[in-house]
């Protein structure tokens, strides 16, 4: 952690004067979810002092069960064993689907926007219900039972939405893959899931271009040899597509014989609903394990408090569902409060810059959520398209994956929200599956790049990392973590408790980690300063250094590599590889450089996905390490980033004069100035 910036943040942090929402934000819908700050205080300080009356009354309001829990919380983050609603039966596909296909049964449910702006599909919830049973059918006359794992392999689409709900439908646990990832990436997150059945679709569009979904998916199928059968959704009608014979079947077809209904199957409370994979410092991506009560009803009340979510409103969140963002404020939160969700099949940038902006005129979206990246980007092109549109109807903007600089949310605020709107920083996690840190609508003033207050139940505190010791009081700073568990937190990492404890749980025993560094000002806001481990944050997609590290290490000519984040102006962090080749000379002339370069990029396109490309690539002779061997990422991150003279204690480092030569090969390859 970088903590002279972090003194910085937290310093400028005590000028700002937090904002009260916008009175605007009620003249367009004047039911309140909350009244004021005192409100989100008094309801805070039950969630904490008393959860089990809190959470119990809320997972009443919010869920409907057919079973009653009997205990509101159990176990303990020391022992690592967490658990809600123990006792309870539900199922999270009936309450996102069938209550509202009950009560209100033409109202909008899924808003599909495809990549070309013509192609426009709504879907009510009825024919949501309709959709999804049909296709939970299919599945359960594979064999598809409670507690088995699906992947899914889909674009944004209203069948990845009905992909999860069908699954949840049956109690199979849902594990989205991002549309992005490539084969490596594909095969090891249906291996490791033992995923015996595919959802996927012939080829995508995005940003007017085809991608090759079935191509990729069918390449990493070679090697997942247990996944008997996958079913394919006609998304373009490409007739190439390559079909293997008594694995694959399409969508359209299968779906015909069965039934328009077939009923929910009672899940318990602590029953898995998905898997989702995530970047962690050290080895394969972490299957996060999350539970049905618990984080739907974090899903249902995040999107209700912090966004102010009601039935007649209509969320844009511009995320993936490949994504935690997808999975719970595309589909399970705005669907468990019967609102509608917009699901974008294209890109910001296609066709042109306003596309976003047009989205949200054309369906009077009331709500948006997006990355800082993509606002970054939006900023920079001008505001010729925005001022086209009107953008009257939004209530909430939603800000989330990476710290948003206090810029870009007054521009989003002046812009986009001219200043009616309730601006959400909203920090939070895979592994949180909703929100832990972000100002509820009416409720919690802002501040520019403030994630403000955490939201019910999240106990946060910052801890020392040095002395392992919690700050106490106001104007501190340090590592963030929880004190005690909140409905929506992930249980597990997919077989493989050990590693759960040893990220999560271990490093401050008794406390939940997130990894990530930040400051608490003088009025108790918290500031979210970054990863304070090797997690790289590229566009809001979350990687690990290690993974692309062992893809660069993979090729013939690598000897060994090490890959850092450093800081970029578009993209919030970059990826930058140092890379040592088993035959120096190879690099030796311009030509051959560039080629190997490109190569060595292409591997990593082509295993993880394309947004895991190092930027730069820097060909030294040797690695700074410890006595121990390790790599000192610390190191070439301050070089490349130009900080050599912050590089700090290097007493540790067996090869000293290594930093020398770093200095001038970052100078020359990537010109970066020391
Ligand atoms: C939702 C999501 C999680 C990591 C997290 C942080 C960073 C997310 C914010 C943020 C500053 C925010 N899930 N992060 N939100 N940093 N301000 N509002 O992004 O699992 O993919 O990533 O993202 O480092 O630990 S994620």
């Amino acid at each position: 952690m970088d903590e002279q910036k972090l003194h910085q943040i937290v310093h400028e942090a005590d000028n700002v004067v937090p904002r009260p929402t916008p009175k605007e934000f009620y003249e367009k819908q004047p039911r309140k979810s909350l009244q004021n700050l005192d409100d989100y205080k008094r309801m805070y300080k039950e969630s904490i002092e008393q959860p089990e009356k809190f959470f119990g009354e809320m997972a009443h309001r919010f869920l409907s069960w057919d079973r009653d829990f009997d205990h509101v919380k159990w176990g303990s983050l020391k022992e690592g064993v967490i658990s809600w609603f123990l006792g309870g039966k539900l199922n999270a596909c009936y309450n996102c689907v069938d209550r509202f296909a009950l009560s209100t049964p033409d109202k909008t449910a899924v808003i599909f926007e495809a990549d070309d702006e013509g192609e426009c599909r709504k879907l009510s919830y009825q024919q949501l219900l309709f959709e999804v049973c049909k296709l939970a059918g299919v599945l359960r006359s594979w064999g598809v039972k409670k507690g088995d794992r699906v992947a899914i392999y889909l674009p944004m689409t209203p069948e990845a939405v009905i992909a999860m709900l069908a699954c949840a439908r049956l109690g199979a646990v849902h594990s989205c893959i991002f549309a992005g990832f490539s084969t490596g990436a594909i095969r090891e997150r249906i291996f490791d899931a033992d995923a015996k059945v595919v959802l996927t679709c012939d080829e995508g569009k995005r940003g007017g271009r085809i991608t090759h979904t079935k191509e990729l998916l069918n390449k990493a199928l070679e090697n997942c040899p247990d996944v008997e059968k996958v079913l394919v959704y006609k998304r373009t009608g490409n007739p190439e597509i390559e079909m293997v014979e008594g694995r694959d079947y399409f969508w359209q077809d299968e779906v015909r014989e069965y039934p328009g209904y077939i009923p929910p199957v009672s899940m318990d409370a602590e029953d898995p609903l998905f898997i989702l994979y995530t970047s962690g410092s050290t080895g394969t991506p972490k299957g996060v394990v999350h539970c049905t009560g618990g984080y739907l009803l974090g899903a249902a009340m995040t999107t209700r408090y912090v966004f102010d979510v009601q039935p007649e409103d209509i969320l844009f969140t511009a995320g993936d569902v490949g994504w935690i963002t997808g999975h719970t404020y595309s589909v399970y939160g705005p669907l468990a409060l019967g609102a509608a969700t917009i699901i974008f099949e294209g890109t910001p940038a296609y066709p042109n810059m306003g596309r976003f902006w047009k989205i949200i005129e054309k369906n009077k979206a009331t709500h948006f959520y997006v990355a800082p990246t993509a606002l970054r980007m939006l900023k920079k092109s001008g505001e010729a398209e925005i001022s086209k549109y009107d953008l009257s109807t939004l209530r909430t903007l939603g800000s989330v994956g990476e710290p948003i600089a206090p810029q870009i949310w007054e521009w989003y605020d002046e812009k986009i929200g001219h200043h009616c709107c309730h601006v959400a920083d909203t920090y939070w996690q895979t592994e949180s599956g909703s929100h832990l840190i972000a100002p509820l609508a009416g409720a919690v003033p802002t501040k520019p790049g403030a994630a403000t207050l955490p939201f019910f139940g999240v106990d946060a505190v910052i801890i020392d990392p040095t002395s392992g010791k919690i700050q106490e009081g106001n104007d501190v700073e340090g590592v963030l973590a929880v004190r005690s568990s909140w409905p929506s937190m992930a249980r597990t990492v997919y077989h493989c408790h050990q590693r759960f404890l040893n990220a999560y749980l271990r490093p401050y025993p008794g406390y939940y980690f997130t990894g990530d560094g930040a400051g608490r000002d003088h009025d108790g806001y918290y500031w979210i300063k970054g990863r304070v481990d090797d997690v790289v944050n590229v566009s809001g997609h979350r990687l690990s250094t290690s993974e692309i590290e062992s893809v660069l290490l993979a090729n013939k000519k690598v000897s060994e590599d090490a890959v850092v984040g450093i800081s970029d102006d578009l993209t919030g962090q970059a990826v930058i590889a140092a890379v040592q080749l088993k035959d120096p000379h190879i690099a030796d002339d311009e030509d051959s450089l560039l080629a190997l370069r490109k190569e060595l990029r292409m591997t990593v396109r082509k295993s993880i996905g394309p947004f895991a490309a190092p930027k730069s690539i820097i060909i030294v002779h040797d690695l700074p390490k410890t006595r121990s061997g390790k790599i000192m990422r610390r190191i070439i991150r301050k070089v490349c980033s130009g900080e050599a003279n912050g590089i700090g204690d290097t007493s540790t480092m067996i090869n000293p004069e290594v930093v020398d030569h770093l200095i001038k090969a970052v100078e020359q390859q990537f010109g970066v100035k020391n």
